[in-house]
Protein backbone atom coordinates (compact mmCIF):
# COMPACT_ATOMS: atom_id res chain seq x y z
CA UNK A 1 0.00 0.00 0.00
CA UNK A 2 1.76 3.56 -0.93
CA UNK A 3 0.65 6.37 0.86
CA UNK A 4 -0.96 9.59 -1.23
CA UNK A 5 -0.66 12.98 -0.86
CA UNK A 6 -3.61 14.48 -2.44
CA UNK A 7 -6.33 11.39 -1.64
CA UNK A 8 -7.23 9.71 1.71
CA UNK A 9 -7.65 5.87 1.08
CA UNK A 10 -10.03 4.15 3.27
CA UNK A 11 -11.84 1.01 4.04
CA UNK A 12 -15.56 1.69 5.73
CA UNK A 13 -16.60 -1.73 4.98
CA UNK A 14 -14.56 -5.06 4.14
CA UNK A 15 -15.70 -4.79 0.73
CA UNK A 16 -15.91 -0.98 -0.09
CA UNK A 17 -12.73 1.12 -0.92
CA UNK A 18 -13.55 5.06 -0.40
CA UNK A 19 -11.38 7.35 -1.93
CA UNK A 20 -11.80 11.47 -0.49
CA UNK A 21 -10.24 13.94 -2.50
CA UNK A 22 -7.82 16.01 -0.41
CA UNK A 23 -6.31 19.19 -1.30
CA UNK A 24 -8.41 21.16 0.58
CA UNK A 25 -6.83 24.71 0.05
CA UNK A 26 -7.86 24.36 -3.71
CA UNK A 27 -10.95 23.23 -3.64
CA UNK A 28 -9.79 19.57 -4.65
CA UNK A 29 -8.58 21.18 -7.99
CA UNK A 30 -7.71 18.26 -10.02
CA UNK A 31 -4.26 18.48 -10.64
CA UNK A 32 -2.02 16.27 -12.50
CA UNK A 33 -0.25 14.49 -9.64
CA UNK A 34 -3.56 14.23 -7.82
CA UNK A 35 -4.77 12.22 -10.87
CA UNK A 36 -1.99 9.46 -10.93
CA UNK A 37 -2.60 8.71 -7.37
CA UNK A 38 -6.67 8.64 -8.16
CA UNK A 39 -5.66 6.61 -10.88
CA UNK A 40 -3.40 4.31 -8.79
CA UNK A 41 -5.81 3.83 -6.18
CA UNK A 42 -9.09 2.72 -7.67
CA UNK A 43 -6.82 0.47 -9.77
CA UNK A 44 -5.74 -1.50 -7.05
CA UNK A 45 -8.84 -1.58 -5.79
CA UNK A 46 -10.03 -2.73 -8.97
CA UNK A 47 -7.62 -5.82 -8.60
CA UNK A 48 -8.67 -6.94 -5.06
CA UNK A 49 -10.58 -9.52 -5.20
CA UNK A 50 -12.20 -8.52 -1.54
CA UNK A 51 -13.71 -5.13 -2.77
CA UNK A 52 -16.70 -5.24 -4.85
CA UNK A 53 -17.18 -1.75 -4.90
CA UNK A 54 -15.63 2.07 -4.95
CA UNK A 55 -17.11 5.34 -3.16
CA UNK A 56 -15.47 8.73 -4.49
CA UNK A 57 -15.88 11.66 -2.44
CA UNK A 58 -14.42 15.29 -1.81
CA UNK A 59 -15.13 17.87 1.37
CA UNK A 60 -18.53 19.04 2.52
CA UNK A 61 -17.21 22.57 0.73
CA UNK A 62 -15.98 21.19 -2.33
CA UNK A 63 -16.13 17.63 -4.45
CA UNK A 64 -13.70 19.16 -6.94
CA UNK A 65 -13.72 22.63 -8.40
CA UNK A 66 -11.95 21.76 -11.86
CA UNK A 67 -9.14 20.28 -13.59
CA UNK A 68 -6.38 22.89 -11.53
CA UNK A 69 -6.34 26.08 -13.60
CA UNK A 70 -2.76 27.39 -12.43
CA UNK A 71 -1.63 24.31 -13.93
CA UNK A 72 -2.90 24.63 -16.93
CA UNK A 73 -2.88 28.38 -17.30
CA UNK A 74 0.61 28.82 -19.01
CA UNK A 75 0.48 25.90 -21.27
CA UNK A 76 1.01 25.88 -24.99
CA UNK A 77 -0.82 23.68 -27.61
CA UNK A 78 2.31 21.69 -28.59
CA UNK A 79 2.98 20.39 -24.49
CA UNK A 80 -0.93 19.94 -24.11
CA UNK A 81 -1.41 17.71 -27.50
CA UNK A 82 2.24 16.11 -27.38
CA UNK A 83 1.99 14.77 -23.79
CA UNK A 84 -1.60 13.68 -24.09
CA UNK A 85 -2.64 16.56 -21.24
CA UNK A 86 -5.13 15.20 -19.23
CA UNK A 87 -6.03 11.92 -21.26
CA UNK A 88 -4.76 9.38 -18.44
CA UNK A 89 -8.41 10.60 -16.69
CA UNK A 90 -9.77 8.43 -19.09
CA UNK A 91 -8.66 5.02 -17.21
CA UNK A 92 -11.44 5.42 -14.74
CA UNK A 93 -13.71 4.26 -17.54
CA UNK A 94 -11.77 0.95 -17.61
CA UNK A 95 -12.69 0.08 -14.19
CA UNK A 96 -14.55 -3.01 -13.73
CA UNK A 97 -16.05 -2.86 -10.69
CA UNK A 98 -18.71 -0.09 -9.69
CA UNK A 99 -17.54 3.15 -8.44
CA UNK A 100 -20.13 5.86 -6.96
CA UNK A 101 -19.66 9.75 -6.58
CA UNK A 102 -20.92 10.77 -3.46
CA UNK A 103 -20.83 14.57 -3.92
CA UNK A 104 -20.88 17.62 -1.93
CA UNK A 105 -20.62 21.42 -2.47
CA UNK A 106 -18.70 22.19 -5.85
CA UNK A 107 -18.60 20.42 -8.57
CA UNK A 108 -17.39 22.08 -11.51
CA UNK A 109 -15.70 21.79 -14.96
CA UNK A 110 -13.30 18.39 -14.52
CA UNK A 111 -15.23 17.74 -10.74
CA UNK A 112 -18.46 17.48 -12.77
CA UNK A 113 -16.97 15.48 -15.66
CA UNK A 114 -15.41 13.18 -12.81
CA UNK A 115 -18.68 12.48 -11.35
CA UNK A 116 -20.23 12.09 -14.62
CA UNK A 117 -17.50 9.15 -15.07
CA UNK A 118 -18.84 7.14 -11.99
CA UNK A 119 -21.76 4.61 -12.52
CA UNK A 120 -24.11 6.31 -10.02
CA UNK A 121 -24.02 9.84 -8.30
CA UNK A 122 -25.23 10.65 -5.18
CA UNK A 123 -26.00 14.06 -4.52
CA UNK A 124 -25.99 16.16 -0.80
CA UNK A 125 -28.31 18.44 -0.93
CA UNK A 126 -25.50 21.38 -1.02
CA UNK A 127 -24.03 20.40 -4.17
CA UNK A 128 -23.64 22.40 -7.39
CA UNK A 129 -22.80 21.58 -10.26
CA UNK A 130 -21.64 23.19 -13.45
CA UNK A 131 -19.27 23.49 -16.73
CA UNK A 132 -18.02 26.87 -16.12
CA UNK A 133 -15.13 26.31 -18.79
CA UNK A 134 -16.79 29.20 -21.29
CA UNK A 135 -15.75 31.67 -18.66
CA UNK A 136 -12.65 30.75 -19.40
CA UNK A 137 -12.32 30.70 -22.83
CA UNK A 138 -12.20 27.15 -23.30
CA UNK A 139 -14.99 23.96 -23.54
CA UNK A 140 -15.58 21.39 -21.41
CA UNK A 141 -12.58 18.63 -22.05
CA UNK A 142 -13.45 16.20 -19.59
CA UNK A 143 -16.11 14.28 -21.26
CA UNK A 144 -18.78 16.91 -20.38
CA UNK A 145 -20.49 17.62 -23.47
CA UNK A 146 -20.80 14.55 -24.25
CA UNK A 147 -22.01 12.69 -21.14
CA UNK A 148 -24.07 15.52 -20.30
CA UNK A 149 -26.31 15.15 -23.43
CA UNK A 150 -26.96 11.51 -22.46
CA UNK A 151 -27.73 11.94 -18.91
CA UNK A 152 -30.01 15.30 -19.52
CA UNK A 153 -30.41 15.77 -23.14
CA UNK A 154 -29.33 18.73 -25.57
CA UNK A 155 -31.23 21.73 -24.72
CA UNK A 156 -29.83 22.07 -21.33
CA UNK A 157 -26.19 20.46 -21.77
CA UNK A 158 -26.07 23.12 -24.55
CA UNK A 159 -27.07 26.16 -21.91
CA UNK A 160 -25.11 24.67 -19.44
CA UNK A 161 -21.80 24.81 -21.85
CA UNK A 162 -22.66 28.10 -23.51
CA UNK A 163 -23.87 30.23 -20.34
CA UNK A 164 -21.28 28.07 -17.74
CA UNK A 165 -24.10 28.93 -15.03
CA UNK A 166 -24.40 26.38 -12.19
CA UNK A 167 -26.80 24.14 -11.24
CA UNK A 168 -28.14 22.69 -7.94
CA UNK A 169 -28.43 19.01 -6.87
CA UNK A 170 -32.58 19.68 -6.96
CA UNK A 171 -31.89 20.31 -10.60
CA UNK A 172 -29.74 17.46 -10.95
CA UNK A 173 -31.92 15.37 -9.74
CA UNK A 174 -35.22 15.96 -11.45
CA UNK A 175 -33.11 16.04 -14.89
CA UNK A 176 -31.84 12.59 -13.97
CA UNK A 177 -27.94 12.86 -13.89
CA UNK A 178 -28.20 12.12 -9.95
CA UNK A 179 -29.52 9.10 -8.46
CA UNK A 180 -31.04 10.94 -5.70
CA UNK A 181 -30.72 13.77 -3.69
CA UNK A 182 -29.67 12.20 -0.04
CA UNK A 183 -30.14 13.31 3.68
CA UNK A 184 -29.28 16.79 5.12
CA UNK A 185 -26.85 16.09 7.86
CA UNK A 186 -22.70 16.36 7.32
CA UNK A 187 -21.63 13.14 5.63
CA UNK A 188 -24.60 11.61 5.05
CA UNK A 189 -24.33 11.76 1.48
CA UNK A 190 -21.18 9.40 1.60
CA UNK A 191 -22.74 6.83 4.55
CA UNK A 192 -25.40 6.63 1.83
CA UNK A 193 -23.36 5.92 -0.87
CA UNK A 194 -21.10 3.85 0.79
CA UNK A 195 -24.18 1.15 2.17
CA UNK A 196 -25.36 1.32 -1.65
CA UNK A 197 -21.80 0.26 -2.85
CA UNK A 198 -21.57 -2.65 0.63
CA UNK A 199 -25.22 -4.01 -0.81
CA UNK A 200 -23.60 -4.03 -4.30
CA UNK A 201 -20.40 -5.86 -2.98
CA UNK A 202 -23.03 -8.44 -1.21
CA UNK A 203 -23.91 -9.83 -4.86
CA UNK A 204 -22.09 -12.38 -7.29
CA UNK A 205 -19.43 -10.00 -8.44
CA UNK A 206 -19.53 -11.88 -12.11
CA UNK A 207 -23.04 -11.13 -12.39
CA UNK A 208 -22.18 -7.05 -10.89
CA UNK A 209 -19.79 -6.62 -13.65
CA UNK A 210 -21.21 -7.86 -16.33
CA UNK A 211 -24.25 -5.73 -15.44
CA UNK A 212 -22.23 -2.48 -15.46
CA UNK A 213 -20.53 -3.74 -18.99
CA UNK A 214 -24.28 -4.23 -20.38
CA UNK A 215 -25.40 -1.04 -18.82
CA UNK A 216 -22.41 1.29 -20.14
CA UNK A 217 -22.78 -0.88 -23.77
CA UNK A 218 -25.89 1.03 -24.12
CA UNK A 219 -23.48 4.24 -24.90
CA UNK A 220 -22.19 2.57 -27.59
CA UNK A 221 -24.74 0.39 -29.08
CA UNK A 222 -27.41 0.49 -31.16
CA UNK A 223 -30.87 -1.01 -29.72
CA UNK A 224 -30.41 -4.46 -31.46
CA UNK A 225 -26.82 -4.57 -30.90
CA UNK A 226 -27.23 -3.61 -27.33
CA UNK A 227 -30.18 -6.25 -27.15
CA UNK A 228 -28.63 -8.95 -28.11
CA UNK A 229 -25.00 -8.37 -26.77
CA UNK A 230 -27.50 -7.86 -23.07
CA UNK A 231 -28.56 -11.61 -24.08
CA UNK A 232 -25.17 -13.24 -24.68
CA UNK A 233 -23.91 -11.75 -21.52
CA UNK A 234 -26.65 -13.22 -19.87
CA UNK A 235 -26.33 -16.38 -21.57
CA UNK A 236 -22.47 -16.87 -20.10
CA UNK A 237 -24.04 -16.20 -16.61
CA UNK A 238 -25.35 -20.27 -16.87
CA UNK A 239 -21.93 -21.12 -16.78
CA UNK A 240 -21.30 -19.30 -13.06
CA UNK A 241 -21.30 -21.10 -10.08
CA UNK A 242 -23.29 -18.02 -8.79
CA UNK A 243 -26.34 -18.33 -11.16
CA UNK A 244 -26.82 -21.91 -9.55
CA UNK A 245 -26.39 -20.79 -6.02
CA UNK A 246 -29.09 -17.63 -6.96
CA UNK A 247 -31.42 -19.79 -7.97
CA UNK A 248 -31.26 -22.56 -6.03
CA UNK A 249 -31.24 -20.60 -2.74
CA UNK A 250 -34.45 -19.17 -4.26
CA UNK A 251 -35.59 -22.36 -4.69
CA UNK A 252 -35.02 -23.05 -1.08
CA UNK A 253 -36.58 -20.05 0.32
CA UNK A 254 -32.31 -19.50 2.05
CA UNK A 255 -30.05 -16.85 1.39
CA UNK A 256 -28.06 -16.64 -1.63
CA UNK A 257 -24.10 -17.71 -0.50
CA UNK A 258 -22.46 -16.50 -3.74
CA UNK A 259 -18.66 -16.96 -4.31
CA UNK A 260 -17.70 -14.74 -6.86
CA UNK A 261 -17.34 -18.00 -9.44
N1 LIG B 1 -7.91 25.28 -10.04
C1 LIG B 1 -6.97 25.79 -9.22
N2 LIG B 1 -7.25 26.37 -8.05
C2 LIG B 1 -8.55 26.49 -7.69
C3 LIG B 1 -9.59 25.99 -8.51
C4 LIG B 1 -9.23 25.35 -9.74
N3 LIG B 1 -10.13 24.82 -10.58
N4 LIG B 1 -10.77 26.25 -7.90
C5 LIG B 1 -10.48 26.87 -6.76
N5 LIG B 1 -9.15 27.01 -6.61
C6 LIG B 1 -8.42 27.64 -5.49
C7 LIG B 1 -8.52 29.16 -5.52
O1 LIG B 1 -7.61 29.68 -6.42
C8 LIG B 1 -8.23 29.50 -4.09
O2 LIG B 1 -6.85 29.42 -3.87
P1 LIG B 1 -6.06 30.62 -3.11
O3 LIG B 1 -6.64 30.57 -1.72
O4 LIG B 1 -4.63 30.21 -3.19
O5 LIG B 1 -6.41 31.87 -3.84
C9 LIG B 1 -8.87 28.34 -3.32
O6 LIG B 1 -9.01 27.28 -4.26
C10 LIG B 1 -10.24 28.69 -2.77
O7 LIG B 1 -11.06 29.15 -3.83
P2 LIG B 1 -11.83 30.57 -3.79
O8 LIG B 1 -11.13 31.54 -2.92
O9 LIG B 1 -12.08 30.98 -5.20
O10 LIG B 1 -13.18 30.11 -3.08
P3 LIG B 1 -14.65 30.73 -3.26
O11 LIG B 1 -15.48 30.09 -2.22
O12 LIG B 1 -14.56 32.24 -3.31
O13 LIG B 1 -15.11 30.26 -4.73
C11 LIG B 1 -15.45 28.67 -6.53
C12 LIG B 1 -15.31 28.90 -5.00
C13 LIG B 1 -16.72 29.35 -7.05
C14 LIG B 1 -15.51 27.18 -6.76
C15 LIG B 1 -14.22 29.30 -7.24
O14 LIG B 1 -13.04 28.83 -6.61
C16 LIG B 1 -14.11 28.96 -8.70
O15 LIG B 1 -14.82 29.55 -9.52
N6 LIG B 1 -13.21 28.00 -9.08
C17 LIG B 1 -12.97 27.65 -10.45
C18 LIG B 1 -14.09 26.81 -11.03
C19 LIG B 1 -13.81 26.48 -12.47
O16 LIG B 1 -13.74 27.34 -13.33
N7 LIG B 1 -13.64 25.19 -12.77
C20 LIG B 1 -13.39 24.74 -14.12
C21 LIG B 1 -11.92 24.59 -14.33
S1 LIG B 1 -11.53 24.21 -16.01
C22 LIG B 1 -11.78 22.54 -16.11
O17 LIG B 1 -12.12 21.89 -15.17
C23 LIG B 1 -11.50 21.92 -17.44
C24 LIG B 1 -11.56 20.42 -17.38
C25 LIG B 1 -10.80 19.90 -18.53
C26 LIG B 1 -10.68 18.39 -18.45
C27 LIG B 1 -9.81 17.92 -19.55
C28 LIG B 1 -9.69 16.42 -19.50
C29 LIG B 1 -8.98 15.88 -20.71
Amino acid sequence: QRSYEYILVSRPEPSVVLVTLNRPKSLNALSSPLFTELNHALGEADKDDSVGAMVLTGSERAFAAGADIKEMKDKQYADVYKNKFLEDWGLINQLRKPLIAAVSGYALGGGCELALMCDIILASPTAKFGQPEINLGVIPGGGGSQRLIHAIGKSRTMELVLTGRTFTAQEASQWGMVSRVVGEGEGEVVKEAVNMAKEIASKGQIAVQAGKEVVNAAYEMTLAEGLRFERRIFHGLFATNDQKEGMAAFAEKRKANFTHS
